[in-house]
């Protein structure tokens, strides 16, 4: 099996709140929420870092992002606004390394961040 937690999650070994799937993504809320929204989306396929991605993966990253945003809108920040974060590396404080797009919203954020 893997190491990686989320990959655990995706096929069902560990439990999570996931509260969307489709066939390229899922969307879990974070066990350590920074927002009274952070919800995580996910591609299915394990892709470590944004240095890993390819010309392939065009499609994946451009259903994150509008998962993303249809995720905000159903959650009502959409319009207060939110921020879409994908910490690559160590600088980053990247945890875990599949790659996940944070979607943190539901309170005013600061610039830049720490
Ligand atoms: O973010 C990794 C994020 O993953 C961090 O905000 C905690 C979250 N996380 C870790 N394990 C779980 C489980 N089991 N469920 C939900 N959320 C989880 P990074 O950008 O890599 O630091």
């Amino acid at each position: 099996m893997s190491d990686c937690i989320f990959c655990k999650i995706r096929d069902g070994h560990v439990p999570a709140r996931v509260v969307h799937r489709d066939e390229l993504c899922f969307v879990l809320e974070d066990i350590n929420p920074q927002a009274p929204t952070h919800l995580l989306v996910i591609p299915t396929e394990h892709i470590p870092t944004v240095n890993d991605l390819s010309v392939d993966h065009r499609e994946v990253v451009g259903h994150l992002y509008l998962t993303a945003a249809k995720t905000a809108r159903q959650r009502g920040i959409a319009d207060s606004g939110y921020r879409l974060v994908m910490n690559t590396h160590r600088d980053a404080g990247q945890t875990v390394f599949h790659i996940h797009l944070h979607v943190l919203g539901g309170r005013p954020m600061e610039w830049p961040p720490g």
